[in-house]
């Protein structure tokens, strides 16, 4: 196959640190996303592994109660702001112009931008260990009281989380108006990639809810420095309120969270089963319906604060709601299995073992969606057990098969795979020996972010710290085997997943300059 490439305006590109700072190119944004996104997940599971140190048996070891609410406010906050969501930034910058012909994002110097924020808002956050008072103590989800009370590293914390909200809102505003202007001739919206479709709802999901949450956290700030009580009861206002706000905008969240490793998922798995997906169709108004419903459950978080019957019953059937269209999707990877003509690579494995921990992850949310239960286990390491299934192994994992899946396309080399099986299954023994004991902690009753316990809750917390230390070593391992696929290895060639057959793969790269207004000419 040989496509006719029309030449560029322009050959001279700046070298060196002025390639990466200047550079509006998809490709090298969508590389320096995964990076960043590296590093920050290398830097909050070195939060995480102090957090299991102090829990490997009861008493205070290494931290003071102070500390330990740093760790783990701070390892949530920049999980989910800077590892989590950068790298699926990444891979829709990588993957989406790619996957439907376009030549580049609509807007690359925005997409310059939204990723530059991204440093500034990482060394605020860092930053704020070293000042006066310690960094965020008051839990990720910043409810006050407690995070009026803070010093000035709440304040910092507000900038940066602000700074990170205007990076997603540009972002998403990128690839909405790269899907729906820039598709190749012939690309129908029913006709895209899944992992474009979820990226495209998701990307409305973030600029519906982003707004929300600056406006929460603008409102923490005025409490805290210029006088407003919109929070404050003894100034008419009300604690509450923050909660509603705040989940109105953290449960679409999740779905941010996950939608786009949905979109990964569904990529996988027809490659590696040699099918086409089953049920595309059904898949994408999955995806829509799932975000629908992401806006009217956010009451969930909030069993405990005192809600009338009803208001519980509403908050409850329409969280229950939601496991209608997941299962079925999970149906559908499911079918799209069945009796295809399988190989196990390390993104198959990967992907196989998503579905199977997200949707243990999914039925402890069930769980959790039911109020009288919900009020016991409310603040438990059930809870903390249940968002890592969701998380972890869910988007997390899902994140490390794209990266297996693509590392060929975006390096022109094949991973070592048999170190890629090795990371694979030390990350998913360790995954569940850290987090499936959490579940019976919780329903014993241990209360999550509290650097003590009870000597009955010593041995499970002993094997989930265990677990914890190898599943933070087979990350490094995970680094490695990166690092040593992008300095070499057998060439990839042009179609390095037998079973791939998407656009992203069949046409060259980068594509034809204007291919959406010139179809490609295939000889
Ligand atoms: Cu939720």
């Amino acid at each position: 196959m040989d496509i006719a490439l029309a030449p560029h305006a322009h050959d001279e590109h700046p070298h060196g640190l002025m390639r990466w700072l200047t550079t509006t190119n998809h490709k090298d944004i969508g590389t320096l996303y995964l990076w960043f996104s590296l590093s920050m997940f290398l830097f909050a599971g070195a939060l995480a592994m102090v957090i299991r140190a102090e829990l490997f048996q009861p008493g205070l070891q290494l931290v003071d109660p102070m500390q330990f609410n740093r760790l783990t406010s701070m390892h949530g906050l920049i999980m989910i702001f800077g590892a989590i969501m950068p790298a699926f930034v990444g891979f829709a910058n990588w993957q989406v112009p790619l996957m439907i012909g376009a030549p580049d994002m609509a807007f690359p110097r925005l997409n310059n931008w939204s990723f530059w924020l991204l440093p500034v808002a990482a060394t605020l956050l860092l930053a704020s260990f070293f000042v006066p008072g310690g960094a965020l103590a008051a839990g990720w989800t910043m409810y006050p009281p407690l995070f009026i009370q803070g010093g000035i590293a709440y304040d910092m914390t507000i900038l940066a989380v602000h700074v990170l909200g205007l990076s997603s809102i540009m972002g998403a505003i990128n690839i909405i108006t790269t899907i729906l202007n820039l598709r190749a001739p012939g690309m129908t919206l029913m006709k895209m990639p899944l992992f474009v479709w979820t990226w495209l709802i998701t990307a409305y999901l973030l600029v519906a809810v982003m707004p929300v949450l600056a406006s929460v956290i603008t409102m923490l700030l005025t409490d805290r420095h210029f006088g407003t009580h919109f929070f404050n009861a003894a100034g008419g206002g009300d604690p509450v309120m923050f909660q509603h706000i705040f989940w109105f905008f953290g449960h679409p969240e999740v779905y941010i969270m996950i939608l786009p490793a949905f979109g990964i998922i569904s990529t996988i798995i027809p490659t590696f089963a040699r099918k086409k997906l089953f049920g595309y169709t059904s898949m994408v108004y999955a995806v829509a319906s799932i975000a629908l419903l992401s806006f009217i459950v956010w009451a969930h978080h909030m069993f405990t604060t005192g809600m009338p019957v009803a208001g519980q019953l509403f908050f409850m059937y329409s969280t229950m709601l939601i496991a209608i269209p997941t299962g079925v999707k999970v149906f559908n990877w499911v079918a799209t299995i069945w009796r295809g003509s399988i190989t196990f690579e390390t993104p198959m494995l990967f992907a196989i073992t998503v579905v199977c921990l997200f949707t243990i992850g999914g039925f402890s949310g069930l769980v959790l969606a039911l109020v009288p239960v919900d009020i016991q286990l409310q603040d438990t390491y059930y809870v903390v057990a249940h968002f890592h299934y969701v998380l972890f192994s869910g988007a997390a994992m899902s994140i490390m098969g794209g990266v297996y899946y693509w590392l060929p396309k975006w390096t022109g080399h094949r991973y070592d795979e048999t170190l890629g099986k090795w990371h694979f299954w030390l990350t998913t023994i360790a995954f569940n020996l850290t987090f499936f004991p959490m579940h019976f902690l919780g329903l014993a009753g241990m209360p999550r972010r509290i650097p003590d316990y009870a000597l009955q809750f010593a041995d499970f917390n002993m094997i989930a710290s265990l677990g914890g230390f190898v599943l933070g070593a087979a990350q490094l391992l995970f680094v490695y085997v990166v690092v040593k696929c992008i300095r070499g290895g057998e060439p990839a060639g042009e179609r390095p997943w037998d079973g791939a057959d998407t656009l992203e793969w069949t046409l060259p790269s980068p594509p034809p300059y204007h291919s959406f207004t010139t179809p490609p000419k295939i000889d």
